[in-house]
């Protein structure tokens, strides 16, 4: 079989707690201290090795201001991962996790694979949310957990990379089944419905006529 498994992962979290930047280091190993908020979504791709097989990550970035959710929501479909992303030094952005998380299961999977990020780990002196806060949530929940810095690289490599891992172990397991045709990644068949369909249809004719939001598309 000639195509590539592709991981589809989306990164949510509150505006401003470094989701771009985060991506931005990962694929480009760039940072900017500048803040452009994301308008709608974004998405770039890359290959990586997992246990010797080719494996295509596609990470999606989204916008975390709340006028831009419910066009961004329908973008979670069939998200394999969600990156949910904090600010250590920004509490209302912790709190705001657990909402993301019922976004995350509502409109991707419940199955979705998630990891928890505290990102700005660089900031210790503003510091507003421990450590030990962080890895109680996501203990407590069964969620995977890092604090990361996209300013000096902390960690970056390794919430994607540690993501892809455990999802192919999941996947290895059956707990999660993927499509090998690109187009139709489902988790545990979950599949769309016409409804779906025409749904998303309307939301991309809507988002065309508003030019709101930028796809990028780098496969
Ligand atoms: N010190 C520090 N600043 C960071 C870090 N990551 C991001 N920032 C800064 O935080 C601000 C927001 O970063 P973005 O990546 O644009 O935030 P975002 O989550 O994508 O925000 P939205 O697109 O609005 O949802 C920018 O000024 C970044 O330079 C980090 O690890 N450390
Ligand atoms: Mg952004």
């Amino acid at each position: 079989m000639n195509s590539k498994q592709i991981f589809k992962l989306i990164v949510v979290g509150n505006s401003g707690v470094g989701k771009s930047c985060i991506i931005l280091r990962y694929l480009d190993d760039e940072f900017n201290l500048g803040y452009e908020a994301t308008i709608g979504v974004e998405f770039g791709s890359v290959p990586i090795e997992l246990m010797g097989k080719s494996v295509v990550l596609q990470i999606w970035d989204t916008a975390g201001q709340e006028t831009y959710r419910s066009i961004t929501k329908p973008y979670f479909r069939r998200a394999v991962g969600a990156l949910i992303v904090y600010d250590i030094t920004d509490r209302n952005s912790f709190n705001s996790v657990m909402d993301w998380l019922e976004d995350v299961q509502l409109n991707a999977s419940p199955n979705t694979f998630i990891t928890i990020v505290g990102n700005k780990r660089d900031l210790e002196s503003k510091r507003q949310v421990s450590y030990e806060e962080g890895v109680k949530f996501a203990k407590e929940n069964g969620f995977l957990f890092f604090e990361t810095s996209a300013q000096s690289s902390y960690n970056i490599e390794k919430i994607f990379e540690e993501t892809a891992n455990k999802i192919y172990q999941q996947i290895q397991k059956g707990d999660i089944q993927l499509s090998f045709d690109e187009q139709k990644i489902t988790i545990n068949e979950y599949s769309e419905s016409e409804e779906e369909k025409l749904y998303i249809k309307n939301f991309d004719d809507e988002l065309k006529k508003k030019s709101l939001g930028v796809v990028k598309f780098q496969l």
